[in-house]
């Protein structure tokens, strides 16, 4: 492949990035590590490892209680964080900006705590079959409790939400749609600002899951119209156990608290009690505050890098693998045919079971996921169980691509593909 200047420039930058991640330093088997299971979960950076360490060698206290030094230094930090990822994202205010355990917990507050008081008997929320069950599971329980029905969304040949039978399907019962940004099987981002648009004038309201999103793509909440945004921390150079839910404030207002406790309320009365403002009333109990200030240096990190950047290096890489890995005999490359808006590929080897496949790229060093990957509608349109997936990410180079590349040839060799 012939890179231009630019491309040159980009290369370099993420290999200069790279040597930030030590794990990546590690041999498997033997082996150097090639690290492609970003999709699960994404390494750390030295930056991101010292700022947590440091948290609890310096400022370790717990938050919002004490008006002694540490505890202010704790308070000042968790605050901070919260400032950085309303910036990162571009939410009109702080108090838009609740802190979860990640991506799960938050649509399943989004569901629990705001869609089942919404929700009426005849009501519809339309999901996807591309969506991780993270944002499919919590759907089926508001269904069951308020009775409301679920309906799937149309989709396009390519995997993507088909924006133009949407439009002609909307119906005034659909009050709910919720969709991921970025698909964590085919890589594909869906057109969320079209679809905020289709369904707010039709008086409804978007849930988006943005965990396979936000890693690998510039995220302007106001401007994609959501109006919740859901994202995990350590699928973006954080910490693990921390998340986001970002909502519009009117909305998150009405949200009930899912932890009741200690942190949210103003003042507790025998039998009944007042809750604390937003974003407090939701966050009851000694929050993740490690995990706030890690998330914070994963931020800077990512913003020095660019999202630009990151997206563009992305780009390159799918431009590398996808036609490569296509053109493999034996291999079925499910999704988008012709691109992916990050780094990440799932495919099947004609004849070797997944879990065989991921078995033998560990022994050569190589980390893929091979599963459903929480993701059993979508492998059930796809008539498979399962499948294998390598997602990049921005520390990943081209010549580990070829490296991965190269060993599914040999892993196909090793397991007799072509013989009878
Ligand atoms: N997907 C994967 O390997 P949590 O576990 O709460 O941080 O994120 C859940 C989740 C929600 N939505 C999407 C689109 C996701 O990809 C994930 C996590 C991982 O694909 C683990 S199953």
């Amino acid at each position: 492949m012939n890179l231009n200047v630019e491309q040159v420039k980009l290369v370099d930058q993420m290999a200069k990035a790279r040597q930030d991640f030590p794990i990546l330093q590690e041999e498997v088997n033997g082996q150097p590590l090639i690290y492609l299971d970003n999709g699960a979960t994404s390494q750390k950076p030295e930056a991101v490892i010292d700022r947590i360490s440091n948290f609890y060698r310096n400022e370790n206290a717990n938050i919002n209680r004490g008006v002694h030094t540490l505890g202010n230094r704790a308070t000042t930090a968790f605050e901070n964080a919260r400032l950085s990822v309303q910036d990162f994202i571009n939410a009109r205010e702080a108090k838009e900006i609740i802190f979860t355990s990640g991506t799960t917990e938050s649509l399943n507050w989004i569901a629990a705590g705001w869609a089942k008081s919404i929700l009426q008997p005849g009501d519809v929320i339309l999901l996807t079959r591309i969506e991780h069950h993270a944002n499919f599971v919590p759907w089926q329980e508001v269904a069951k409790v308020t009775g409301a029905t679920l309906k799937f969304l149309p989709l396009t040949a390519s995997g993507r939400v088909d924006v133009d039978q949407v439009e002609k399907n909307l119906q005034p019962e659909h009050k709910i749609m919720a969709v991921n940004h970025v698909s964590n099987v085919l890589g594909e981002e869906n057109p969320i600002q079209d679809l905020a648009d289709l369904i707010h004038a039709n008086d409804g309201f978007l849930v988006v899951d943005g965990a396979q999103a936000v890693p690998h793509l510039p995220v302007d909440v106001q401007a994609l119209g959501a109006d919740f945004y859901a994202f995990s921390s350590h699928k973006m150079i954080g910490p693990t156990g921390f998340g986001v839910l970002y909502g519009k404030r009117k909305l998150l207002e009405d949200l009930q608290p899912q932890n009741y406790g200690g942190e949210m309320i103003t003042q507790v009365l025998d039998y009944e009690s007042r809750y604390a403002d937003l974003p407090y009333r939701l966050e009851g109990g000694t929050p993740h505050i490690a995990g706030a200030v890690g998330t914070h240096a994963a931020i800077d990190y990512l913003k020095d890098l660019g999202m630009v950047n990151i997206q563009a290096y992305e780009q390159l890489l799918v431009d590398y693998v996808l036609p490569k890995l296509k053109a493999i005999e034996g291999v079925t490359v499910y999704g988008n045919p012709d691109h992916r808006s990050s780094a990440l590929f799932s495919f099947n080897i004609e004849g070797v079971h997944p879990h065989d496949v991921a078995t033998a790229f560990d022994q050569l060093g190589i980390a893929v996921r091979a599963g459903h990957h929480c993701a059993q509608p979508l492998m059930r349109e796809f008539d498979i169980q399962s499948s294998v997936r390598a997602s990049f990410y921005f520390y990943n180079t081209l010549e580990e691509a070829d490296r991965f590349l190269e060993a599914i040839e040999e892993i196909k060799e090793f397991f007799g593909h072509g013989t009878i």
